[in-house]
């Protein structure tokens, strides 16, 4: 039966049966789901993800028209594409020629750019033209990205019960159970007091509800054991509650923001995400713990999280199909066998929509990377210190952002990565630790290592340069710092207060930007990597396939006993960090948030099956499917639960001028 219609209540004022009152979770969930236990079959799991994001940057930055077509530009390519100019078959691997013959009306607003000799990244009308001797700059897009972080946080309980984690420059996951729990103890009294004989297997009471207000969710069929007549359980309030939850902090991004986004909400991580993806854009998705086989059934597995890349190809290859139908005919000791034993197991649970993977709000920052690919290539140490000037103060902007100057954290070494031909080499510095860290220390540095490049001999032509800093450590605000690095008292204050001036002076945007957000995650964009080729240059190909511009903040090697200026001399790629195992499956990304204290894999710079083979890698034990159990189908009602109404949609605001820095020519 479809499941687009809201459950109806077809009599609402009848008594539960007796046969009917024990639900099928027990007092133990509901303790589970205070904890925000992975394992828990009520929690609740939200991702949310901004539509078009770089183009409605754009477009509210610029105040343009809801109903415009607008594409975000990138020298000849297209990065993003709204969705009015979606209607006429726009997509990411046309160029901006071909766009603007499909759709004549299309605005094409060039990314920001830092421009050789500046100190500044801009909008310049000229861009397109100039990528030569400009450089991509995404910090207007992160800037954006904080507020919304920020917003929705705001629009949370505080932690411990908030948990949210930023998963990349437009997309969070929140855990949403512990919430949830508060709530379900407020509205439904009956749950409040301790399980009988103070045995937590006992079932909790059924809800004393039949029929639940959905609004304007999109619904996902339910299975097919399944009828819209069955009577909800408590997993299907607290996903209820997880909607109107997400519905309100929507609307709050809108209301505050001007910015439209989808959700998903699931009760994990990985039914999130496919749900937010299921109807795009503004709009909501909810997988109910019983329309998820129905669900799961209609993608092709490659589409889940963490099997578009590598592994899915292995499994197509394995099995012969990419459909999560077909695959869940292939026994789990295929799987095992061809995968190994901890990859196998988590591909067998991934396409019947198990993942206890853990929301983690930790996430911060390991590295920042900028840089340049060169088309010429340059020819000169004066053109690569030029660039390294740019590439100092993109990156110390950055820092700026993370906190440097109020010594939150801090960068422990500096890496130049050369390129010429197929040849890469990488030089590295330790970052001094006494005394402010400033642009002109990172500029410093990076042109000492540029100057060993070329002593080295064969330096040019150079065909990428980029600089990285990494190691963050964190500091702490006042006197009592980890290492000689943190400034102390008054010379923070003065520090502080000089690096303002200055940046006011130059007109530096990383200022106005020190905006009391008190958040300073920033991982960029996730991206899928070849998982059994960790180098660096992964990311660097990744992103040169589709665009010119390496913009990624992969994570440099690792440099725990840092000579002074120490080199790593015609290495092909920086090394990958030894890591352990890890116990999950990976997450596919190139951002690169530490977490704490249990950090998610980074296969990036692991070669996955390998370690996944590993039998001490063995993934956390998955509680079993009978957790889930279906229901008896009873159609005995009672009454009707009613969560109000969310306030009224707003529209968005036309603005009528163009913002500063706002490149006008192309406004129609
Ligand atoms: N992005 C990019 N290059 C890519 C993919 C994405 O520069 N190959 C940037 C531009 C996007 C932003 O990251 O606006 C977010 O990426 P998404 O994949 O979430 O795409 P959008 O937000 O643009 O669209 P959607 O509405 O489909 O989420
Ligand atoms: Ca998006």
């Amino acid at each position: 039966m479809s499941s687009s219609q809201p459950f109806l209540s077809s009599s609402p004022s009848s008594l539960p049966s007796p046969r009917r009152k024990k639900s099928r979770f027990a007092y133990k969930h509901l303790a589970a789901l205070s904890q925000s236990q992975t394992t828990c079959p009520l929690r609740v799991i939200a991702h949310i993800d901004l539509d078009a994001f770089y183009a409605q940057c754009e477009m509210v930055r610029l105040g343009i028209p809801e109903d415009q077509p607008l594409a975000v530009q990138q020298w000849q390519g297209l990065i993003a594409i709204n969705y009015p100019a979606r209607k006429f078959g726009l997509n990411r691997h046309i160029t901006s020629t071909e766009a603007q013959k499909l759709c004549p009306d299309l605005i094409m607003q060039h990314v920001a750019t830092w421009q050789e000799g500046d100190d500044k990244w801009a909008y310049r009308e000229d861009s397109f033209k100039n990528m030569a001797s400009q450089k991509v700059s995404l910090d207007p897009y992160r800037l954006e990205s904080r507020k919304i972080l920020a917003t929705i946080k705001e629009a949370l309980p505080p932690a411990p019960i908030q948990r949210v984690e930023k998963a990349s420059i437009d997309e969070v996951f929140l855990d949403l159970s512990a919430q949830i729990h508060s709530i379900l103890l407020q509205r439904y009294p009956e749950l409040s007091g301790p399980a009988p004989y103070d045995d937590p297997t006992t079932p909790l009471p059924r809800p004393l509800t039949t029929a639940l207000d959905w609004h304007t969710d999109a619904l996902v069929d339910l299975d097919a054991s399944q009828t819209e007549d069955d009577d909800p359980d408590w997993d299907d309030i607290c996903i209820l509650l997880g909607s109107e939850i997400v519905r309100r902090i929507r609307q709050t991004i809108r209301a505050k923001l001007n910015y439209t986004c989808s959700a998903g909400v699931a009760r994990n991580k990985l039914l999130a995400k496919l749900g937010s993806g299921h109807q795009k854009p503004n709009a909501q998705t909810v997988v109910r713990n019983r329309a998820i086989a129905q669900f799961l059934s209609s993608f092709k597995f490659t589409k889940i999280r963490n099997l578009g890349g590598k592994l899915g190809d292995e499994v197509v290859a394995l099995c012969g199909t990419d459909t999560v139908a077909e695959l869940l005919g292939v026994p789990l000791e295929t799987l095992k066998r061809g995968l190994g034993d901890d990859t196998g197991m988590w591909v067998y649970n991934a396409v019947r929509g198990e993942d206890y993977s853990e929301v983690n709000p930790r996430t911060q920052i390991k590295s920042m990377l900028s840089a340049k690919s060169f088309r010429p290539a340059i020819n000169a140490f004066e053109v690569g210190v030029r660039w390294l000037r740019i590439f100092a103060a993109d990156i110390f902007s950055r820092c700026v952002e993370e906190g440097v100057l109020e010594n939150k954290r801090r960068p422990r070494t500096l890496n130049l990565h050369h390129r010429q031909g197929a040849q890469t080499r990488s030089k590295s510095a330790p970052i001094p630790r006494g005394g402010a860290l400033s642009e002109e220390t990172l500029f410093e540095l990076a042109r000492g290592l540029l100057a060993q490049v070329v002593a080295d001999g064969r330096a040019w032509p150079c065909a990428n340069l980029s600089l990285s800093v990494g190691g963050f450590e964190d500091g702490v605000v006042g006197n009592k710092g980890i290492g000689g690095f943190l400034v102390r008292g008054e010379e923070a204050k003065a520090m502080l207060a000089s690096e303002r001036m200055n940046a006011a002076v130059h007109g530096d945007a990383e200022a106005e930007e020190e905006d009391g957000e008190g958040e300073r995650e920033r991982p960029l964009k996730r991206r899928k990597l070849r998982p059994d080729n960790p180098s660096i240059a992964n990311f660097f190909g990744k992103r040169e396939e589709s665009k010119d511009e390496s913009e990624l903040e992969p994570e440099p090697e690792p440099l725990d006993h840092l000579p002074n200026l120490s080199s790593s001399k015609a290495a092909p790629t920086p090394a990958p960090e030894p890591t352990k195992p890890p116990p999950r499956p990976p997450q596919t990304t190139s951002t690169l948030p530490s977490s704490a204290p249990s950090p998610p894999p980074r296969p990036r710079r692991l070669p996955l099956l390998p370690l996944l083979r590993n039998p001490a890698s063995s993934p956390p034990p998955r509680p079993p499917l009978s957790h889930h159990p279906h229901l008896p189908n009873n159609k005995t009602r009672t009454h009707q639960t009613r969560i109000p109404h969310p306030p009224p949609h707003r529209h968005r605001k036309r603005r009528p001028t163009l913002a500063p820095n706002a490149t006008a020519s192309q406004f129609r």
